[in-house]
């Protein structure tokens, strides 16, 4: 990646993280279940990276509208990621005790509130963007039906449950294959990111044409999102990862550097990025999205 492009994805970062935080933990200012929502603004603002908000709001960006335009649709984006990762955490899922090195929502709040605090900020979701005044009414329900599709069965929901079908099938001796990782991938971790952009173009009010643009450079960064993912698992140092490859390799996780090799999944994971890049040189403003695309798949953490 050049400097110009890395010095764009900083500036970008500089600009839309705290626009999004400015507006992101107001809805648990008050309400009548306040331990509840203390679980919920913990986990919030446990240190994620807030990739979907800002690539939401680039995409709204890339066709000419403004980042704040698709606030709503980046915060609802941001609590349904933070419901997933701590359901994803559970003992009955992941089971991990740390996550972004702090303590996981059920070992600070116990196993039920975290339950909880993940249904709090799914539905929460769905109430904020909702509640949106900025938006359109017919907007709004474009938006909510995208977002409902990418987190619930027909995406994030469903990716989870293959990959834990897989998992068992893998350990059983009948492992994953190739077309079977790629499909848990494009639901579990791609249709939400491919979401970020959809609730980014519909927010930005974009033509057809950007809009399908969009969804098709968001499929490719999900791809090439999880495929970096795995080889930042596979190239960390054995002695770090040692106690998760040892789990994951117990629980039959499959990963692209297993089934094509470090040298093809690095293949892989530029065909990705090149794809995503060929679909944002159509929008009229695509450098930032761009520069962060091609960041994502160059990232070291
Ligand atoms: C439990 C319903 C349910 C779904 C869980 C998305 C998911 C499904 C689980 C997350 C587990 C995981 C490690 C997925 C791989 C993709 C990935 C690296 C997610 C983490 O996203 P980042 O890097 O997280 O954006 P931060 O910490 O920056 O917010």
């Amino acid at each position: 990646m050049n400097l110009s492009a890395s010095q764009q994805v900083k500036a970008d970062l500089a600009r839309l993280v705290p626009l999004f935080e400015s507006r992101f933990l107001l809805p648990f200012a008050d309400g009548e279940a306040p331990h509840l929502a203390e679980a919920m603004v913990y986990s919030l603002q446990a240190g994620g990276k807030r990739i979907r908000p800002v690539l939401c709001m680039l995409a709204a960006e890339a066709v000419g509208a403004a980042a704040a335009s698709a606030l709503s649709c980046a915060v609802a984006l941001e609590y349904i990621h933070t419901y997933s990762l701590i359901h994803d955490d559970l003992p009955a899922m992941d089971d991990d005790d740390l996550r972004r090195g702090k303590p996981t929502c059920h070992v600070a709040f116990g196993e039920g509130p975290a339950i909880l605090a993940g249904d709090g900020l799914l539905t929460e979701a769905f109430t904020h963007l909702a509640s949106d005044p900025d938006l359109p009414p017919s907007r709004r329900v474009d938006a909510l039906r995208v977002l409902g599709e990418a987190a619930g069965w027909r995406g994030m929901v469903g990716g989870q449950a293959l990959d834990l079908e897989g998992e068992a099938r893998t350990r059983g001796g009948e492992p994953v294959t190739l077309a079977g990782l790629q499909q848990i991938h494009r639901l579990k971790t791609g249709a939400l990111l491919r979401a970020s952009l959809e609730l980014g173009a519909i927010a930005g009010c974009a033509s057809r044409e950007d809009r399908e643009a969009l969804r098709a450079a968001g499929e490719a960064i999900g791809l090439a999102f999880q495929i970096q993912d795995d080889i930042l698992d596979a190239t960390s140092t054995t002695e770090a990862m040692g106690k998760r490859v040892g789990k994951d390799e117990g629980r039959g996780k499959i990963t692209y550097p297993l089934l094509l090799g470090l040298q093809g999944a690095r293949k892989a994971l530029q065909e990705a990025t090149e794809r995503a890049r060929c679909q944002l040189a159509s929008l009229p403003n695509p450098l930032s999205l761009t520069a962060l695309a091609t960041y994502l798949a160059e990232r070291g953490a």
